[in-house]
């Protein structure tokens, strides 16, 4: 039987106040009048959703005029119903001299396009710091080890007084921690990240109740759609690889889009022999492919970043033209990883 020691945590716990109020240093900059935008990263997930619409609503129980700026129209309906809490502003009337901020995307190239070369004045996030990244953002509050935007907007709110009486921003912060944590399952689940979870619990949140919300409240589309995906699935290295590939064919044929598709990797590893997983979206002008490895031993970040992509230790991803991928190549990179 293995003792603590040869299992320690895979990341460091940070302490209880791990830092100054930010919040503070920055409000009185923000407090101008003019429109506050919050952004979150391109195809946004339930971590990059619950950071926008907790920091938008709490933003706005200060009387600050914070607005969630959507640059996806596609986002599941289950996502959507967290963002309608909170005040919204379309892409097409945003003003570039107005404040940005970024939640769950701390490098330019994560967030829209047409909002790169924006001022962002605070970036929040949780992703490894990325070299172009350091430019993005006058204050960054980037805090790798955390699961989750929401575990690092948790701690921000908490430096700075909140005292968890606003269920809308409660329940958007617990649901960026399941999603990121995988319903705390993922390596990046730690003692913090239950001191949040617990924190959020007696302020009121009903896990079970966004755990329905997020993982519970599939269309029969999306089940066909995932029907078609373990059709697909396919092994190497004896199982310990496992590929699956969706195209835009099949969104077509099940009345399904993209944003359609969470979690799908990460299920990919209910295959008992499964260490790495990869899914492959195929379009005629793109590639995307999402990395997943049950653990630090197979680091799907550095095997991203040969293809120009980046992301954590244990969910990575990177997109490229068609004819710049080959499965036998990635096949190939993540056999050297066993
Ligand atoms: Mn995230």
């Amino acid at each position: 039987m293995k003792t603590v020691a040869d299992n320690p945590l895979p990341h460091e716990p940070s302490s209880a106040v791990p830092f100054d109020d930010l919040l503070a240093k920055i409000l009185p900059s923000l407090n101008d009048g003019r429109p506050i935008y919050i952004v979150t990263h391109e195809r946004p997930d339930g971590d990059a959703i619950g950071s926008q619409t907790a920091l938008t609503r709490y933003l706005r129980n200060l009387h600050l005029p914070a607005f969630a700026l959507c640059t996806d129209d596609k986002i599941s309906e289950t996502l959507r119903s967290f963002l309608d809490n909170v005040s919204q502003c379309p892409l097409s009337e945003f003003k570039p001299e107005d404040h940005w901020i970024a939640t769950d995307a701390g490098d330019a190239s994560r967030v829209a396009e047409a909002l790169r070369e924006y001022p962002f004045e605070l970036v929040i996030d949780h992703h490894p710091e990325t070299e172009s990244g350091k430019t993005f953002g006058t204050y960054r509050y980037i805090q790798s080890h955390q699961s989750s935007a929401c575990e690092v907007l948790t701690d921000l709110l908490e430096a700075h007084g909140y005292l968890f009486d606003d269920p809308i921003v409660n329940d958007a912060l617990y649901l960026g921690l399941i999603s990121d944590t995988g319903n705390f399952c993922n390596t990046n689940t730690n003692a913090e990240t239950f001191r949040h979870a617990e924190c959020l619990t007696r302020a009121g949140v009903q896990p079970h109740r966004i755990a329905q919300c997020l993982y519970k409240s599939q269309t029969l589309q999306q089940l066909r759609l995932y029907e078609i995906f373990l059709s697909r699935v396919r092994l190497y290295a004896d199982g310990a690889i496992v590929f699956s590939t969706l195209t835009e064919a099949d969104y077509e044929a099940t009345g399904t889009r993209r944003t359609y598709t969470e979690g799908f990797t990460n299920r990919l590893l209910l295959l008992k022999t499964a260490k790495i997983a990869a899914f492959i979206e195929k379009t005629s002008a793109l590639v995307k492919v999402s990395l997943r490895s049950i653990d630090p031993t197979y680091p799907m970040n550095t095997v991203a970043q040969l293809w120009g992509g980046f992301g954590h230790v244990c969910a990575a991803g990177f997109k490229c033209e068609p004819g710049a991928f080959s499965e036998e190549a990635l096949v190939g990179r993540l056999r050297e990883l066993l």
